[in-house]
């Protein structure tokens, strides 16, 4: 039977050393896939961090041909994630960083689930463009749906923009992300099941399954309407929302990964 625990740590120290680790031998369950992930987590809030949100991916079509992957899955987001809209992020803290343009929801209530489209809509505090840097731990990020999970499905980093008023209505609006300036991918947030706001709906059910409702506050990522692409220092990008304004960042190179 697989040592969950160490496998936890072994993607940790992947993560902290930013060092791509080999995918696992082991043949997980989706099940024991998620509790790597939790024991990832509780290493990272032993840590100090705190949960402040869930991702989810593989909510559009784009990322699901991009990876592979034909399943919808989650993972947990901490402040240690959160780069500030605008800011720089640092190259060598990562092993093979992508971005993606991504919709994001904060809740103004707790939302267990399982909940309908107008529960959820009723639950968003405020809609915002986002960024999400998505990196793999496994050599050349190349996985299983049991691997991806149990590296916290990726998430790495995220960027979200100015929040706009709830009742924006972002089930069908233009996305153009671009690399230093120039557009790179385009789409519409409909690539998200056919409505972002369905994916905070699965957000509530697959957290509640897990025993981890959404709550007041948390943050919701609703997946990567387009493939993700390639950062390199020095990058700037930049995510275009129509309706929603604008989120950006810079990809520096200002230290080494903390060990
Ligand atoms: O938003 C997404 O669909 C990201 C999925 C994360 C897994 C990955 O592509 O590495
Ligand atoms: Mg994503």
């Amino acid at each position: 039977m697989a040592d969950l625990q160490a496998l936890a740590e072994r993607l940790d120290e992947a993560q902290r050393l930013a060092r791509a680790t080999p995918q696992l031998e082991d043949a997980l369950s989706i099940l024991d896939a998620y509790q790597v992930q939790r024991a990832l987590l509780e290493r990272r809030y032993a840590r100090g961090e705190r949960r402040v949100g869930i991702k989810m991916g593989f909510t559009s079509r784009a990322k699901m041909v991009q990876m592979g992957v034909s399943e919808m899955i989650w993972g947990r987001l901490t402040d240690g994630m959160m780069v500030e809209e605008g800011g720089t992020v640092d190259f060598d803290r990562y092993v093979h960083p992508r971005v993606e343009p991504e919709i994001a929801f904060i809740l103004k209530r707790d939302l267990p689930g399982p909940v309908t489209l107008a529960g959820a809509a009723a639950a968003v505090e405020a809609i915002a463009p986002a960024l999400e840097i998505i990196d793999s731990r496994y050599k050349d990020f190349r996985f299983s749906v049991t691997d991806v999970v149990a590296d916290n499905s990726s998430s790495s980093s995220f960027v979200v923009g100015p929040w706009s008023t709830p009742s924006t209505n972002v089930s069908n609006v233009g996305m153009i992300m671009s690399v230093n300036g120039e557009p790179k991918q385009i789409g519409s947030s409909a690539a998200i099941l056919g409505s972002p706001l369905r994916s905070l709906v699965a957000a509530a059910r697959l957290a509640s399954e897990a025993g981890e409702s959404l709550r007041a506050g948390d943050v919701i990522l609703a997946g990567g309407a387009t493939a993700a692409e390639a950062l390199s220092p020095g990058d700037h990008i930049r995510l275009e929302v129509q309706g929603l304004g604008i989120a950006e960042f810079t990809v520096g190179r200002t230290g080494a990964a903390s060990g």
